[in-house]
């Protein structure tokens, strides 16, 4: 009886959404998340806030807020949210929102009612004058779940389309709502009339989704027309929006929409069972870690099976499961067939679930820094025209160099100050800097701080292992790099000579390190395509009107040269120095003259910062709150070499502490690596992790044991959460991520060699890496110093693995 009372409450509880113990609303297959995470990201609208449904597992809507346009970008203004009360007697949460800029604020009030949740808006004061017909409230839907996905409105058929085809109009500047800062996203061509987009269809009542239970949502309002709109037709990050204009003049409620997510009855999420994607070499621990829905009942066993050379599969393998337990909103349990060493071809097999196979194998991590190496770096080398086989992935970016940044604030987290520190005038021409250096990421600006990251993670990787890798053809006198083609040189010394051009060239023509070189308007900021034509290629010439070009055909009148940011920062300054003494170290015998300058810009800007230092009596060193954390002792294992072994004797006891670090994280989370929770997934502090890992096992391996040196590989290639594709681009044999956030994700492709941020963690408990979705930067955007960083962490496991040692 107990039993089928259980039952009848469960499925009475899968039916209707029901507000839980965090804050959202929940049934078999459904959350309903209201501003469980608000519009505060770094970057503006981040396509991570507001209302937001995570559907059978997948996090298909968000942007449920009122907004001020019909398909907002990324730079148009977002509401800050400035109250939330979840009341659970009511089953209730609202929140208000509000927009400085305009005075304007509203509420959103969510209700469970049954299978949907109803989403009213309330005014207490009319929608602002200026923001009469633009505000309104949104909801936005993943493109890339719904297109080629039938709908309905008011019973007629229609299919969401696969490319951005809808039809738009233009509208006078004057009645756009302002966006982020004053920026404009657009190039008006001088029309002063901006673009947008006309609904696709227009109702009271919608389904998307018709032909997908797992995807179809049904939105009704009585009191508001519901207007479908593509926001790919302003910007290719847009998502489907669905969106009802705010009335004029009135207050109370004002807006009602009924919105049922189906939840497909009993729905179980897939388990998914995380491996390396690279495989295993036969030593190593092998441990799956499977991830199981919580209405999912655990298996008692897991198999290995192994696929015979002629096409047989035999059973190689089965062992009971031990269960790991809840982490977040999935259950985990571990599959370990560690005692598996035969080389071959496996995958597992969990009930129903089958992985895709993969090797064990002496030689799996041979190959793993190739890419990186020989693709995605060099495509990332500035100033240079980059070709690969038939494919120009880049023409010379930026001939017209850079100008003096005026008093600024910027879309990148960057601000010029009043005074520009430099001999130069706001807006001349600062000669000589467009040299060298290194795209920062899916962006094309220099970031100094990063591009000193990535000399020094190339010095690093040059004095250790002197990788002798010959596969690009450099010229820095013919500005041309081609993939593919050895040219006499090893790569890494091209690649340390690339990124000091830059840096020296800073120090030379500015006099300090500028903060960054970076573009002077947002809308070609988010420029995707050749990188080359970001600019025109002329010297802007105020004197000629926008889009003029001068008799001589050098000028133009049209404002895209980048600018140099140069308030000085001797902390900034120091770094630089430090780069150049080992950059000049390791560039003697290879380019002698660059050496030289590399020195003298060294000493000179030491004293300089040290003497500037010492005027604004900054505190000197760093804080070291946490000595067990991986940078202190990164550094600390640094400078074995140069030290004797007394020194090497005095850092046990702080390596022994860091071995209870490293096994704390097996009771921390399934996965037994660092895993981050903020905006931008934590790669770069699990490279970190693995790094100080393999070091501190290089150094002290009674200590550290080799065991330890697979965790942040395993995570890295297949092993955690939400999928198990591996994280770096065309690394993972068998399943390696196929989107990345890189300068051509417009194409829903990606750069060989790339490393993800990873998982991206939605408040309460949602980890998401999309696969099928390249444009959320927090999950799928690799950067120069992120990668270059995996460059360490891949050649030192190779090193350790010693495989591969004559590369
Ligand atoms: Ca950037
Ligand atoms: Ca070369
Ligand atoms: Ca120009």
């Amino acid at each position: 009886m107990l039993s089928i009372a259980l039952l009848a409450t469960t499925a009475l509880q899968a039916q209707n959404l029901q507000l839980n113990d965090r804050e959202y609303f929940e049934c078999q297959g459904v959350n309903v998340l209201v501003f469980s995470n608000s519009f505060n990201g770094g970057f503006n609208d981040e396509k991570n806030s507001g209302i937001e449904i995570i559907h059978h597992g997948v996090r298909t809507v968000q942007g449920g807020a009122v907004r001020l346009n019909n398909t907002p970008e990324q730079w148009d203004l977002v509401p800050t949210m400035t109250n939330r009360k979840v009341d659970k007697e009511a089953g209730t949460i609202e929140v208000t929102m509000r927009y400085d800029d305009y005075d304007f604020e509203s509420r959103a009030v969510v209700t469970a009612k049954g299978k949907a949740v109803e989403i009213a808006v309330y005014l207490d004061k009319p929608v602002p004058e200026k923001l009469a017909g633009e505000a309104g409230f949104n909801l936005e839907f993943l493109p890339s779940q719904y297109w080629l996905k039938t709908y309905t409105m008011d019973g007629r058929l229609g299919r969401l389309p696969r490319y951005a085809t809808s039809q738009t109009v233009t509208r006078p500047n004057s009645e756009k709502p302002r966006q982020f800062k004053g920026f404009k996203t657009y190039d008006d061509r001088g029309t002063e009339r901006f673009v947008d987009p006309l609904p696709i269809e227009t109702g009271h009542r919608l389904s998307l989704a018709t032909d997908d239970p797992s995807r179809l949502v049904t939105i009704t309002s009585d009191d508001a027309e519901l207007r479908l709109f593509d926001g790919r037709m302003l910007a290719q990050n847009g998502w489907f929006v669905v969106r009802s204009v705010l009335p004029k003049g009135k207050t109370g409620k004002v807006l009602t929409w009924t919105v049922e997510p189906h939840a497909i009855p009993g729905w179980i999420r897939e388990p998914n069972i995380g491996f390396s994607q690279v495989g295993y070499i036969p030593e190593q621990p092998k441990v799956a870690v499977i991830e199981l829905d919580k209405n999912d009942t655990p298996l008692a066993d897991a198999a290995l099976m192994r696929l015979q050379p002629d096409g047989t599969t035999t059973e190689a393998f089965r062992s009971k499961l031990t269960t790991w337990g809840p982490y977040f909103k999935y259950n985990y349990v571990k599959f370990d067939f560690s005692s598996v060493r035969e080389p071959g071809v496996y995958y597992i097999q969990y009930g129903k679930t089958r992985t895709n196979d993969f090797l064990i194998d002496e030689h799996v991590y041979d190959k793993i820094t190739d890419a990186t190496t020989d693709v995605w770096v060099p495509i990332h080398m500035n100033h240079m025209y980059v070709t690969e086989g038939y494919r120009t992935w880049h023409g010379e970016p930026f001939k017209e160099g850079y100008l003096q940044a005026p008093e600024s604030d910027h879309f990148d987290l960057h601000r010029q100050g009043a005074q520009t520190e430099t001999k130069y005038k706001p807006l001349e021409l600062i000669p000589g800097l467009n040299v060298g250096g290194f795209f920062d990421a899916g962006d094309f600006d220099i970031e100094t701080g990063s591009n000193i990251s990535v000399v020094q993670n190339f010095i690093r990787t040059w004095d250790l292992f002197h990788p002798q890798r010959d596969e690009t053809f450099v010229s820095q006198q013919q500005r041309y790099v081609e993939l593919h083609r050895p040219d006499g040189v090893p790569d890494i010394l091209q690649f340390i000579e690339h990124g000091t051009l830059n840096l020296v060239a800073q120090a030379e023509q500015i006099g300090h390190m500028a903060s960054t070189l970076s573009n002077s308007v947002l809308d070609n900021y988010h420029h995707l395509g050749d990188a080359a034509s970001i600019t025109d290629g002329l010297h802007y010439d105020p004197s000629l009107k926008p889009y003029e070009v001068s008799a001589d055909g050098k000028r133009s009148g049209t404002p895209d040269d980048m600018w140099a940011f140069t308030n000085r920062n001797p902390s900034l300054d120091l770094q630089a120095a430090g780069v150049f003494t080992s950059a000049a170290r390791v560039l003697r015998g290879y380019n002698d003259a660059l050496a030289d300058r590399a020195q003298k810009q060294a000493d000179r800007l030491r004293k300089e910062a040290e003497q500037l230092q010492a005027n604004r009596r900054r505190p000197r060193g760093r804080q070291n709150n946490n000595r067990q954390g991986s940078g202190d002792l990164q550094a600390a294992l640094d400078s074995i070499p140069m030290k004797d072994a007394a020194y090497r004797e005095s850092l046990v006891p702080r390596v022994r502490e860091f071995a209870d670090y490293i096994k704390s994280f097996d009771t921390q989370n399934p996965y037994g690596v660092p895993i981050g929770l903020g905006n931008w997934a934590g790669v770069n502090a699990v490279l970190n992790f693995g790094i100080t890992v393999n070091y501190a096992h290089i150094y002290y391996p009674d200590i550290i044991s080799k065991a330890e040196v697979y965790r942040v590989a395993n995570w890295l290639y297949g092993c955690h959460p939400y999928h198990n594709y591996s994280f770096v681009a065309v690394v993972g044999a068998a399943r390696p991520k196929q989107v990345f956030y890189g300068n051509n994700r417009a194409d829903f492709s990606f750069i060989p060699g790339n490393v993800a941020p990873g998982l991206l963690f939605r408040k309460p408990d949602h980890f998401e890496n999309y696969d099928d979705w390249p444009f959320l930067w927090g999950q799928n955007e690799g950067t120069i110093a992120g990668n270059t960083q995996y460059i360490i962490f891949s050649s030192s496991l190779r090193n350790i693995v010693g495989a591969n040692k004559d590369q």
